[in-house]
């Protein structure tokens, strides 16, 4: 990962002497440090205990990049007008919970339409302002340590089970969507590790 980063680092650079007005949405923006989610195609047996393996880590990730922060500094947004810590780490149960029930349906039934969620009104609901972030952790280690046992049940066939989603109208494989969300949760945690070191803490 590091020695990615040297080589697109040097890139960029060149790029930036030729092209100050780049448009890359990926390039140095703070809201990607870990680049936006790329589906690689139909995964081996073993990348995919790789994908579960990620999520089966990220409640820990989770605390440990958050681990020593005042109740400020979880109040500050990862980036400028981004949310704030606080909003990440209760926003990872709301997007995950969604995604379980997503595997649970499209395991149950034949291509089901999912329900997408409105994930920016949820997290600013006032509720995140009174919930203390402990609360979120332990529903998002209970969840995951769930879901783990889910994704470990699955079958080669399993993985091929798909949803649909209703805006792109799209099935989405099972096997995608374990791609999408071992990214996701490195994505978040990412926001806050880089945060934590812009800031010095
Ligand atoms: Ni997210």
């Amino acid at each position: 990962m590091s020695d990615d980063k040297k080589s697109s680092g040097a890139t960029s650079v060149d790029a930036k002497i030729t092209n100050p007005m780049s448009n890359d949405p990926t390039e140095k923006d703070p809201r990607y440090p870990i680049g936006k989610f790329r589906y690689q195609g139909p995964a081996t047996e073993e990348h995919r205990e790789q994908m579960i393996r990620n999520i089966e880590r990220t409640p820990e990730a989770v605390r440990s990049a958050i681990a020593g922060l005042s109740e400020h500094q979880l109040q500050t947004p990862y980036r400028e007008g981004g949310w704030t810590v606080r909003q990440v780490v209760h926003h990872l149960p709301d997007s995950h919970m969604n995604a379980y029930v997503r595997f649970k349906l499209a395991l149950t039934e034949e291509e089901p339409t999912i329900k997408p969620y409105l994930e920016d009104l949820w997290a600013k609901s006032a509720e995140n302002q009174s919930t203390p972030i402990e609360v979120s952790l332990a529903l998002l280690e209970s969840l995951h340590r769930r879901w783990v046992y889910l994704l470990r049940s699955l079958s080669t066939e399993d993985w091929n089970r798909s949803f649909r989603h209703p805006e792109t109208g799209r099935l989405v494989s099972l096997e995608r969507n374990l791609g999408l969300y071992s990214w996701h949760g490195q994505h978040h945690v990412a926001h806050i590790t880089e945060l934590r070191k812009r800031m010095g803490w």
